[in-house]
């Protein structure tokens, strides 16, 4: 990730050590056995792991989630942009580092729903509530805490798990400590009698005071097993994560309606058949009719520009060559249609 942004200012206060977690997991009994079956015994694991556990990024839409899930892993694993609702579904991230191993959940930001793929991005987040050991509820210092903030600390309250208030993009505030100070105390106000276990004011694009997050993170951690190797940084796979980074560009190159209007469908992930070169062909969907010249650009320009950058970024990922063949195709309402919403990955299971 670039970094131009100047640091920010010293905090104030040294962050306090977090008071220790309560000796059970928060993990419904169900979603917990689920995910053991999926830990790594111990003879087989690489690297002995004797601390685990789960802990979910929660936020509006944009306050910096994913972005900050790079920060912590030093890897990119989660698409970012200033477009909201980015995430549309939850991403682990991994780190194991001295016997311990921190899953780290990337939510989609909570906002209303208002189609069937919105529903299915709240239930996305709302798992991410359910299958973490603790939470981090991540706001944006930038701006005074409204509604969506207190609904969201309430939700979060409701949860009965630990909390850790993150204040994102301090950076912005460098020049303005009394104003930081003021949005802490606003922040802070939103909990009722369950404060959180630690506050903590950082900058996830500029990775200010993140490793001292992870720190926390990883001291915070309850017994339990590896659930994935030693090496692994995310559970996607690479055709999802390559799905991600053409969408990435849709939304980074074009405006208004069309970020939230495109879905990426991955026709074919063919790693054997040419040795040199990984061949992606990709349906780009859109909702209407309309947007399809938008999005194919005048002589393609559009659809060029997205594959040339996405390609670059996927050659990056995989550390190979490869051939991306993209596709503008019309579905019309697609964010309704649970059928077509399920053949992409993104439905709720019926
Ligand atoms: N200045 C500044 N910008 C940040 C910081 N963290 C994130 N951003 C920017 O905020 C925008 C949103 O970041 P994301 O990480 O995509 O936000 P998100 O919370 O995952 O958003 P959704 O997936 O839509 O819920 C991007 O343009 C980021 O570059 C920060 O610490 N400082
Ligand atoms: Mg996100």
């Amino acid at each position: 990730m670039t970094d131009t942004t100047p640091q920010t200012p010293k905090p104030t206060k040294k962050p306090k050590a977090p008071k220790p977690l309560p000796k059970f997991r928060t993990i419904p009994k169900a979603v917990l056995e689920q995910l053991e079956k999926q830990a790594i015994p111990k003879e087989k694991a690489e690297k002995p792991v004797t601390r685990s556990g789960f802990v979910a990024l929660i936020g509006r839409p944009n306050v910096g989630k994913s972005t900050l899930l790079n920060q912590l892993l030093g890897e990119k694993v989660a698409i970012t942009s200033p477009v909201m609702q980015t995430t549309r579904h939850r991403i682990r991230g991994v780190m194991t580092e001295d016997g311990a191993q921190l899953i780290v959940l990337d939510t989609p930001g909570f906002s209303k729903p208002i189609d069937n793929l919105g529903t299915y991005i709240v239930d996305e987040s709302q798992a991410g509530l359910r299958e973490a050991d603790f939470l981090v509820l991540v706001m944006d210092a930038t701006e005074a805490p409204g509604d969506g903030d207190a609904w969201l600390v309430q939700q979060a309250t409701m949860a009965e798990k630990p909390l850790i208030l993150v204040l994102n993009k301090t950076d912005r505030l460098r020049q303005n400590l009394p104003l930081l100070n003021q949005r802490s105390e606003a922040y802070q106000g939103l909990f009722g009698m369950r404060k959180p276990v630690l506050t903590l004011r950082l900058s996830a694009r500029t990775g200010k005071q993140v490793p001292v997050l992870k720190q926390q993170l990883l001291k915070l951690l309850p017994a339990g097993p590896a659930y994935y190797e030693a090496d692994a940084l995310t559970d996607q796979r690479m055709r999802e994560m390559s799905a991600e980074l053409i969408r990435e560009q849709v939304l980074r190159l074009t405006s208004e309606e069309l970020p939230h209007s495109v879905a990426i469908g991955i026709e074919t992930f063919d790693e054997t058949s040419d040795p040199e070169r990984i061949l992606i062909v990709a349906t780009l969907y859109v909702n209407q009719t309309s947007q399809k010249p938008i999005l194919v650009g005048a002589g393609a320009s559009m659809i060029k520009a997205i594959g040339t950058y996405a390609r670059k970024n996927i050659e990056t990922l995989v550390g190979s060559k490869v051939h991306l063949d993209l596709t503008v195709k019309v579905k019309k309402n697609w964010r309704k249609d649970d059928n077509f919403l399920k053949t992409i990955g993104l439905a709720l299971p019926s």
